[in-house]
Order: C-alpha cells, then structure tokens, then sequence
C-alpha cells in the first residue's frame, strides 16, 4: 500500500512432521531481510511474529508488515486466521528435507481458500549446498507451474536470493493493487439496451 500504508505478508510454511528434527527456515528468512543476520541456532516459533521493513521499488517507499508464523501443527488454529487480509503469502520448503515439499500443494490451496486477492510464492529455501539438496529445482519449477506460482530458491545461511524474492513478492502486490486500482477508476462500461422511447405521436389539428 502506498502512501505510508503497510504491505502485509505472511511466512507460511507446511507444518513440521514431529520426527523433522528443524524448521524450514521462515523466521531465518525474515531475519536475513529485516537485519541481515543468521542464526545457525534452532528456535521455533511459538505462535506469530513480525517484523516491518520500509523498502523502495520502482521509486515508490512500500512499508512491508511481515508475519512469520509457526510451522508447528499445534499453532495452526492461531497462524491460519493470519492469511485474512493479506496482500502476498510465502510459502517456505527446505530443498533438503523433501517432507516439507510434499504439503506444500495443501497449504496453496487452504491459503487460495482464505485469502480473497493475494499474491502468492513458493519459496525453496536452505539450497546453499549442492549436495544437501533432495528436493530437484525441476521437480518444484514443475509444480510451481502448474500451481501458477513463481519459484525462488534461496538461502537465508549464505543470503543467497532472498532480498530478490522479497522484492519481487512486493513488485507483485503493487502491481496486483494499481491493476485494482485502475479498475476501479475506469470500471468496464456496460450497455443497457433501454426500451427505445415510442417517437411522439404527431398530433395534426
Ligand atoms: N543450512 C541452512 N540452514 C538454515 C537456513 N535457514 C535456516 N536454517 C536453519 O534451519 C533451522 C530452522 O530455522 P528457522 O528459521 O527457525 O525455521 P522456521 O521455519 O522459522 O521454524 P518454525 O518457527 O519452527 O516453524 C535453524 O537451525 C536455522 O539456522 C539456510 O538457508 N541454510
Ligand atoms: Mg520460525
């Protein structure tokens, strides 16, 4: 939202299996972002939490409000109601754990099912190490066509892409809200035939 208003986004991730042993890295992306630093350290998150970055795109300040929400099962009551009045949604995967990837279809479609108008994109993230990666950039470029979402692998560890996939995620809702915008300004013109008015009946004297 432009004009001192606030972009709102939400960290969405499939919830963790109890025998995952660590989160996808929602919160470690958000703080690459926010801070540009990196814990290696594991500390989930208990319910939701934000974070608010003012960035430029296109000229244009956008304040973005970013939601991180918990990926465990037991929180999921609580980040669900997050996806209300939301303008972008990021959904995060591990590339090396493929379990995180499998829910990822289910998540797009409960957040298809709460949100009205949002943008949304799947995000592959911890792809710093080549031989860590189980989850092939192929396999998810595939499915994130035929989701019709856009694909970023990134890396919060090594800050590899993650400022480009936020910009982009931003660039998205601007450009989804002055689309908006413009159709309100100039709505489509629509023609009611109205019943033609009988021409006057000419009275003669
Ligand atoms: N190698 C690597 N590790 C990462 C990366 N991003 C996060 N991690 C690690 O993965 C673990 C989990 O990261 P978090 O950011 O807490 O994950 P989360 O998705 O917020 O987890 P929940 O809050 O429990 O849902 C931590 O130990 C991070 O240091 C990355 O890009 N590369
Ligand atoms: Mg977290």
């Amino acid at each position: 939202v432009r004009g001192g208003g606030i972009w709102r986004g939400v960290l969405a991730a499939p919830p963790n299996q109890p025998f995952l042993p660590t989160g996808v890295g929602k919160s470690s992306l958000l703080l690459r972002f926010a801070d540009n630093t990196f814990s290696g350290s594991y500390i989930t998150t208990i319910g939701v939490d934000f974070k608010i970055r003012t960035v430029v795109i296109n000229g244009e300040r956008v304040k973005l409000q970013i939601w991180d929400t918990a990926g465990q099962e037991r929180f999921r009551t609580i980040t669900s109601t997050y996806y209300r009045n939301t303008h972008g949604v990021i959904i995060v995967y591990d590339v090396t754990n493929p379990e995180s990837f499998v829910n990822v279809k289910r998540w797009l479609h409960e957040i298809g099912q709460n949100c009205d108008s949002v943008c949304k994109v799947l995000v592959g993230n911890k792809c710093e190490d080549p031989s860590r990666k189980q989850v092939e950039t192929a396999d998810a470029r595939r499915f994130s066509e035929q989701m019709g979402v856009r694909l970023f692998e990134t890396s919060a560890k090594e800050n590899l892409n993650v400022e480009e996939m936020f910009n982009a995620v931003t660039a998205m809702v601007l450009r989804m809200k002055q689309e908006n915008l413009a159709r309100l300004q100039h709505p489509e013109v629509v023609k009611i035939n109205r019943p033609k008015k009988k021409p006057p009946v000419k009275k003669c004297c």
